[in-house]
């Protein structure tokens, strides 16, 4: 294992919330994520299904997590199927779960072979009303790959047509929205990762340098810190490309005079973070850059403090919105007679040099579940990660740090450099 063991009392109470939130007949299921093909006998890396993650702890393709609390046999109740083990998986794979083990991670007494998951499923639908699945439910996805929990549906539609399904997500949302101590650790514990790994970059910047060696020292620390890797791919760009939301072929040279955009996570006993700054290659800003670079720091730094209970997303986009037009009309981007000639409207012009939110929640995804009218309260995290880009110039900047919601709200990455001179400090101290 890459990270300590996690309390089993976590996960215990998560599935009594959860079975708290549902009617007295319903019964759940909670598919692991697939085992997704790469080419040849390769695979990608597994990620876990994150719903089952938070429900079970279990880390291991697979998985079936079946609820259904009222059911009349105790053993019916909380069952867990895990991958039937055999000489050749130990040989070529290694150690899988036994029943004992995925018991006490998971804090399920009934643990049971996958193989005999469908009697069972039998003798839960026998009682149950309706069957609560998980689809993803980010409007903004579209993936063309059918994932596990859609086929499954597909399958108990087919087997079982007069039950009734129910869809687990807005209940899942509400469990993980609001992240206990143990997760406010873990996503801890992954900012804390990722601060190292920015402390590499600022030591080895140079002209001459390629994008892909930046990312190659954040890897570096992910890894040897014991992350399971990047929790999305990093962003490391330099010159114009800065101004490239998603730009992450990183395999240009960095120039002398340009700047560096890195846009990183890593995913630690799979959560993960979100951190964003953006570094002069030579270890100096020009004037222009500064000028650029102190404008989005500014609105970082009192975007940042926003991050209160009541609050949401789209309140906050607003608060950076009024910010933002006063800054872009001090960078000489456009003028308030320009504003006054749209009826006042700045935002079409704010658009041109700012494109996306103020933040996301974070959590076992790195947009994680909650949408941007979701209220804030003490315990949920979001991203704050305002930024500048002026494409014409080839200066885009931003700045992103992980806030945890509370009356005096707390950035997680409070020790990661972000001002101008602290980070042309840090860069010149190798
Ligand atoms: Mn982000």
């Amino acid at each position: 294992m890459r990270y300590p063991e996690i309390d089993p009392g976590f996960f215990v109470r998560n599935r009594q919330k959860l079975v708290s939130l549902l009617p007295d007949n319903a019964a759940v299921l909670v598919v692991s994520n697939d085992e997704m093909p790469d080419s040849g006998d390769e695979t990608h890396p597994f990620h876990q299904n994150p719903d089952l993650f938070h429900l079970t702890g279990i880390d291991q393709e697979q998985t079936l997590l079946l609820l259904c609390p009222n059911h009349s046999n105790p053993e019916c109740r909380e069952q867990l199927f895990i991958v039937r083990t055999n000489p050749t998986i130990e040989i070529w794979n290694g150690y899988k779960y036994t029943t004992e083990h995925a018991a006490h991670v998971s804090g399920i007494r009934n643990v049971r072979w996958r193989d005999d998951f469908e009697p069972a499923l039998k003798e839960v639908m026998a009682e149950a009303g309706t069957l609560y699945m998980g689809l993803d439910e980010d409007w903004k996805c579209s993936f063309e790959v059918e994932k596990q929990t859609q086929r499954f549906c597909r399958k108990i539609r087919q087997q079982f047509p007069l039950h009734q399904l129910g869809r687990l997500a807005p209940v899942m949302r509400e469990l993980r929205l609001r992240k206990e101590p143990v997760e406010i650790d873990l996503i801890r514990k992954a900012v804390g990762i990722t601060a190292r790994a920015f402390d590499r970059v600022l030591h080895s910047i140079r002209p001459g340098m390629v994008e892909y060696e930046a990312e190659a020292e954040i890897t570096y620390e992910f890894i040897r810190s014991g992350a399971s890797g990047h929790a999305f791919s990093p962003i490391a760009a330099s010159g114009k490309d800065t101004c490239v939301l998603h730009y992450i072929k990183n395999d240009k040279i960095c120039k002398d005079g340009d700047l560096l955009l890195l846009d990183f996570g890593c995913r630690y006993a799979n959560y993960h973070s979100d951190i964003s700054r953006t570094i002069p290659v030579n270890g100096h800003f020009t004037p222009r850059q500064r000028q650029v670079y102190e404008a989005c720091h500014r609105i970082y730094t009192e975007a940042k403090r926003h991050y209160l209970p009541g609050m949401t997303i789209n309140k906050l986009n607003r608060i950076v919105h009024k910010l933002m037009e006063k800054e872009l009309i001090g960078l000489g981007l456009f003028t308030a007679e320009d504003v006054a000639d749209n009826n006042g409207d700045a935002l079409p012009l704010i658009r041109k040099y700012y494109m996306h939110n103020i933040g996301h929640f974070l959590g076992l995804d790195t947009h994680d579940v909650g949408n941007r009218e979701v209220v804030f309260e003490p315990g949920m995290i979001v991203t704050c990660e305002p930024g500048i880009y002026i494409a014409d110039e080839g200066i885009g900047v931003r700045i992103e740090t992980d806030m945890l919601v509370a009356d005096s709200p707390i950035d997680l990455g409070a020790e990661i450099p972000s001002g101008t001179d602290e980070i042309e400090k840090n860069i010149n101290s190798k």
